[in-house]
């Protein structure tokens, strides 16, 4: 009874900002991800007769509070759809650096539920795992597949119908991502509180869910397309528009620090001399950048040189789940 996997994080181009059920985790619109390879986190569980009760282990560490127990309460959901009581030893080993601003739980949760499902001899198709990864943490049920996926919302109450399904395999599209991690303090609105609050109180929120269909029409053509410039200008106007609902929140936050307005600044003055690059930024001050193979180099020293920039990560197109 022991299964390991490995998953890798994705970037969203179309955000993810908003839930309409908190316990079952299901959104208020669709979003549609690149996954990354290089950030991704290897998973192995094991169900042991012998345990009293599970234990998670991250990079050599016993985990215990918060963390803890959204892993215990993951295994739960495991433990009911097999009807076998079983606790389990979890062992995780991040390959995410933290300090680039990519929340661990997408590749952490997509991981945990392949290994724990496949440690529990579920045979699920890549829907059911998708699914129940949801449940984890919502980013996470696009990590199952490699290339473009898109989370479909659904509308079912009982989130029968929230999973991601893939749009475009990795071999798809040679298109690439420059984390820019800046030195900056991590965040102070978690993205949990941070949706809930626009949710509930931001005067956009309605806005951002009316213009989602738009956007993913014209994302989707555009990947289909290869259109370089049609996705990135999509992106980037979505993550503004993401980011402007938390500017109508009440109280009103931002995850933006000067360092992340002098990077959009940046990526805005490469395109005026002629290098097409475009910007996304999640739950926290770091951006990331989107170009193509043939600018890396110029678009890693350009942003090297940004005031504030520690560090230029470049990723590419990751593979989904993998077991070893
Ligand atoms: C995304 N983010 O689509 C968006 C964009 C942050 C900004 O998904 O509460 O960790 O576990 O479902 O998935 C971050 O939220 O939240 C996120 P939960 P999650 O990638």
């Amino acid at each position: 009874m022991k299964a390991t996997a490995k998953a890798h994080t994705n970037i969203a181009l179309i955000k993810y900002w908003g839930k309409r059920d908190e316990s079952f985790i299901l959104p208020t619109n669709n979003s549609l991800s690149l996954t990354l390879d290089g950030f991704s986190t290897t998973t192995s569980v094991e169900f042991r007769e012998d345990l009293s009760e599970d234990i998670f282990t991250l990079d050599d560490k016993r985990i215990t509070g918060v963390e803890y127990d959204r892993v215990r309460s993951f295994l739960d959901l495991i433990r009911n759809l097999s009807d076998k009581t079983l606790y389990a030893d979890v062992h995780s080993i991040n390959d995410v650096p933290t300090a680039a601003g990519f929340a661990s739980s997408a590749s952490g949760f997509a991981a945990l539920a392949g290994a724990a499902t496949r440690a529990m001899g579920l045979q699920l198709s890549d829907y059911e795992l998708s699914r129940i990864t949801r449940q984890g943490s919502g980013s996470a049920c696009r990590s199952i597949y490699g290339g473009f996926a898109e989370w479909q919302q659904g509308v079912k109450t009982d989130g029968s119908d929230s999973y991601a399904v893939p749009i475009a395999p990795v071999e798809h599209w040679d298109i690439r991502v420059a984390a820019v991690v800046l030195s900056a303090d991590m965040k102070k609105v978690s993205s949990r509180e941070g949706m809930r609050r626009t949710v509930d109180t931001s005067a956009f929120f309605q806005s951002w869910v009316d213009s989602i269909p738009n956007d993913l029409e014209q994302i989707k053509q555009g990947i289909q397309e290869r259109d370089f410039e049609k996705v990135g200008q999509i992106a980037e106007a979505n993550c503004l528009r993401m980011h402007a609902t938390t500017l109508g929140a009440n109280p009103p936050f931002t995850y933006w620090a000067d360092t992340t307005m002098t990077v959009m600044q940046a990526v805005q003055s490469l395109r005026e001399g002629g290098i097409s690059a475009y910007f996304t930024i999640d739950a926290g001050p770091n951006v990331k950048v989107l170009y193509l193979p043939e600018n890396e180099e110029k678009i890693k020293t350009a942003l090297m040189h940004v005031p504030g920039v520690t560090d230029v990560i470049l990723s590419r197109a990751g593979q989904g789940i993998s077991y070893k």
